[in-house]
């Protein structure tokens, strides 16, 4: 029998069959992963089949996963914690006051779930509080990451109708994520009251250098969509990247690169780059160039740093 791993706490793992049955299972030997040095072999999305062996169900078998998001490194053993797998979107909500989201989060969030081959959802949240400034910049910013393909919504949690965020969300397995108090926990109990979900976060401090004991847990929601709950976690890990590669997480810089006269161009210093002559014509917004190259040289300095 097949299913989804909804839930797991340490050796346990609860399994939802697709007929809909709620299994308690244990592994049956071992699995390993190749490529990924991980904590923890089968996480919440996996799709697994399960048997049944004297009263105990096992999960016996792992299928390929679309998709994995990795926890940034939490010890000096390199091993990595995943999160969840088979996620078809991420939901990033911001907020421009109350908290202030900056751009450089967003992309930075941006170009690891492009890196992970996760979607992205874009949730402008608490639009009820900006003053014509905020409105102003709220706008721009959409028009920025609708051009390059992104979905967005802009709305007040609080007091909107929820209709259009249910329906990007509906049948696809869904993570939220963004900084503590812009509406996460809002959102996902306006979606479902009944599901008391416990949305809390850890201290910042607390979240950052150490092991948290939470797990995540998948919830599918009556109106048809699936979300992962995963406490303490705002954004997600990424992958040491070279820094020949993070332009190419970059959608708009990315459809350039053929254009560029070297082809192993970083449209940083180099002539004839296609990237800074669209930067010019205003094609390629400025704060999208700037976080890049701040990216961009965070990973030069990780390379220097890292090299004995
Ligand atoms: N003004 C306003 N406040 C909101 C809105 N959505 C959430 N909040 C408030 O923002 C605070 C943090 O929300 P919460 O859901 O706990 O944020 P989380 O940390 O992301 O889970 C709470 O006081 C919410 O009532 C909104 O659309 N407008
Ligand atoms: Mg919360
Ligand atoms: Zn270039």
């Amino acid at each position: 029998m097949n299913g989804v791993v909804i839930k797991t706490t340490g050796k346990r793992y609860i399994v939802k069959s697709n007929s809909g049955d709620i299994l308690k299972c244990r592994l049956k030997g071992k699995f390993r992963i190749k490529g990924i040095k991980s904590t923890n072999p089968i996480v919440v999305g996996d799709k697994v089949e399960v048997e049944k062996e004297s009263e105990l169900w096992m999960i016996i078998k792992l299928f390929d996963r679309k998709n994995h998001i990795l926890r940034k490194s939490v010890n000096l053993s390199k091993k990595t914690h995943i999160i969840a797998a088979n996620i078809d979107q991420a939901i990033l909500m911001i907020t421009l006051d109350s908290p202030v989201t900056t751009t450089g989060f967003i992309d930075r969030f941006l170009v690891a779930a492009n890196a992970y081959g996760v979607e992205v959802f874009l949730l402008f949240n608490k639009l009820d509080i900006y003053d014509d400034v905020l409105l102003k910049n709220q706008k721009t910013l959409t028009q920025v990451y609708q051009n390059i393909g992104y979905i967005t919504t802009s709305l007040s949690v609080l007091h909107d109708d929820l209709s259009e965020v249910k329906e990007i969300m509906k049948d696809k397995l869904n993570i939220i994520s963004g900084h503590s108090g812009v509406g996460k926990s809002t959102l996902i109990n306006k979606l479902q009251p009944n599901l008391h979900i416990d949305t809390k976060e850890v201290s910042d401090t607390h979240k950052q250098g150490q092991h948290t004991t939470t797990f995540s847990e998948l919830y599918d929601l009556d109106f048809g969509a699936s979300i992962i709950d995963t406490p303490g976690i705002r954004g997600f890990g990424l992958v040491e990247l070279d820094p020949s590669e993070i332009g190419n997480f970059f959608p708009e810089f990315f459809s350039l690169k053929q254009k560029c006269k070297y082809h192993n161009c970083i449209h940083k210093d180099e002539p004839d780059c296609a990237v800074k002559s669209a930067l010019e014509q205003e094609k390629i917004a400025l704060s999208r160039y700037k976080n890049y190259l701040t990216m961009l040289e965070e990973e030069q300095e990780h390379y220097r740093t890292n090299d004995y």
